[in-house]
């Protein structure tokens, strides 16, 4: 089985992406489900096979605690972590060797608090893999890359398992500017190029050093660039799913 969990910042694309990934698995005849796990989600682009808001309710918390949603969400955080083992044996139940997580929108509330890696452990860290969704609008100027790099960096020292980089919302973008992006990721001088001309004060503080110290954290395959809106690039996050657990081994299909 495979955990597969996206982690991105709010509006990243997590939701639409588990329900675009989900239905191209489906499509192709693999068996897989979804778990949300973010209490506060919105009209869901998918239908959750388990589903956090079975366990806890925003509007009870914050009845109960007498908080606003943002206390709420950070309460209901912790509480993830009172209910793992529950949630771990009805994912089980599913006898599926797939499970596609959305992660709470807020990713800080998943990646710094503890019930988030006490999750990722709890149902398997051997087996896991983040998927940490790159912002095309923020992506689009090197220092916003650089800064989403440190991002990823961050959940990758916090959680320690494999990692793809994706780039959401690829239709977003000009030819022009997903050409840019996937050089970045894969060619840290022309990365190193790019800042240096968007910011040349900055030269002698990010040096290239640093920035390769940064690309051996998460970086170290190219960014993979997706549109959940065309189900553009699934069938490339699957297959580098499958290279990091099966040596890229085909699952078994329907
Ligand atoms: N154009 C475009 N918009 C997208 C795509 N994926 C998500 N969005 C939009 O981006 C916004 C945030 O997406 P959502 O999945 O809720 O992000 P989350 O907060 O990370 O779960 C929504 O308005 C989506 O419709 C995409 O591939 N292309
Ligand atoms: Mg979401």
């Amino acid at each position: 089985m495979i955990n597969l969990y996206f982690i991105g910042s709010a509006g990243s694309g997590k939701s639409s992406l588990t329900g675009a990934y989900m239905g191209w698995m489906q499509n192709h005849g693999y068996d897989a489900i979804t778990v949300n796990l973010d209490p506060g989600i919105e009209n869901a682009p998918y239908v959750p096979d388990v589903d956090i808001r079975d366990w806890i309710k925003l509007r009870d918390i914050m009845k109960e605690h007498g908080v606003g949603p943002n206390g709420a969400q950070i309460i209901a955080a912790d509480m993830l972590a009172l209910n793992i083992t529950e949630m771990k044996d009805i994912i089980e139940s599913f006898e599926t060797e797939y499970v596609v997580f959305d992660t709470p929108g807020q990713m800080e509330l998943f990646v710094l608090r503890q019930s988030g890696k006490y999750l990722i452990d709890a149902l398997g860290a051997d087996k896991s893999i983040i998927g940490f969704l790159y912002d095309p609008v923020i992506s689009r100027n090197p220092s916003g890359f650089i800064s989403l790099m440190l991002q990823a960096a961050s959940v990758q020292v916090r959680f320690n398992v494999p990692f793809l980089n994706i780039l959401t919302k690829s239709d977003l973008l000009s030819e022009e500017e997903r050409g840019k992006i996937s050089g970045w990721s894969r060619d840290l001088m022309e990365l190193d190029d790019a800042i240096n001309n968007e910011r040349p004060t900055m030269r002698s503080q990010l040096s290239i050093e640093f920035l390769s110290a940064l690309k051996s954290f998460g970086a170290s395959q190219d960014i993979i660039p997706v549109s959940s809106t065309y189900g553009a690039g699934m069938e490339d996050i699957y297959n580098a799913a499958q290279q990091i657990y099966h040596g890229g081994e085909d699952l078994s299909r329907d």
